[in-house]
């Protein structure tokens, strides 16, 4: 059996005026989600905090609703959940952006990791990323869905090229700007002894992985340390960009097994 330890940290960075990134995790749900909203004025904000929202809620309320089933009712699994919790996400702010003027345009990117049953499921749009550190080894378990990433993988362009390149934060995929969208959704083997990274590409422009993978293997023991460690370095190589990140570590031990019903207002209580 597995537990989960969950931090996060979220700064504006250096230059921009407003934070459009936006977060939220809980440990004994298993949860964790970060999203970089686009889009003028203060649109951006909001579109990331709607999908947050929206998410976190589906999730709960579908969870919750099949904790009535009976044993001959089938649980939905987990990433399907994820698949529809994003699709409603999307219609939400979609429909949003249309109903108020100062929003129009307004989309974000979604990274969302759902830990159960020693997996780990994740739904990916944009190009927030998710990491794996496991065995002193940084790995990247989502696809930037960006312009400069279709050139890499078209072989236009090599990673430091893209890394270089003006156009990366160009994202070719985004939740609410059309009435449905593209989801990636990926399932993996959780082990012991696992850090998982979300971040948005504040954190990824600014502090390259070797750095990142150090950062995460000093603080291993103290995520919160590691949080801030992470967030400090890329203020202080130029914070161009709003920065946040999640750490979760997987360590071995009994979850609590709190009720899905209950989950709702203490995820967003903090
Ligand atoms: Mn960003």
């Amino acid at each position: 059996m597995t537990k989960l330890a969950m931090e996060a940290q979220s700064d504006t960075g250096c230059v921009r005026e407003h934070n459009e990134d936006n977060f939220g995790f809980d440990a004994e749900m298993g949860l964790a989600v970060l999203a970089d909203g686009m889009g003028g004025y203060k649109a951006g904000e909001v579109a990331s905090a709607i999908a947050i929202t929206s998410l976190v809620h589906t999730v709960i309320q579908i969870k919750a609703s099949e904790e009535k089933i009976d044993l001959n009712g089938r649980p939905q699994d987990e990433s399907a959940i994820l698949y529809r919790a994003l699709s409603q996400a999307n219609q939400q702010v979609y429909d949003s952006a249309h109903d108020d003027h100062d929003c129009r345009g307004m989309g974000t990117t979604v990274s969302a990791a759902w830990f159960h049953d020693n997996k780990v499921s994740i739904a990916h749009i944009g190009d927030s990323r998710i990491y794996r550190y496991r065995n002193y080894r940084l790995e990247l378990l989502t696809t930037d869905h960006t312009v400069v990433q279709e050139l890499v993988d078209h072989g236009f362009y090599t990673q430091e090229e893209a890394r270089a390149s003006e156009q990366r934060n160009i994202v070719t995929r985004a939740l609410g700007i059309d009435p449905t969208v593209e989801i990636d959704i990926y399932d993996y083997d959780v082990r012991v002894g696992d850090i998982y990274l979300l971040c948005s590409d504040g954190l990824t422009d600014m502090v390259d992985d070797m750095d990142v993978a150090n950062i995460l293997r000093r603080s291993s023991t103290d995520l919160k340390y590691g949080a801030g460690e992470l967030v400090n370095k890329a203020l202080s190589n130029g914070g161009k960009d709003n920065v946040t990140v999640i750490i979760v570590r997987v360590d071995e031990g009994q979850p609590k097994n709190k009720s899905w019903a209950n989950r709702l207002n203490e995820f967003f209580s903090g």
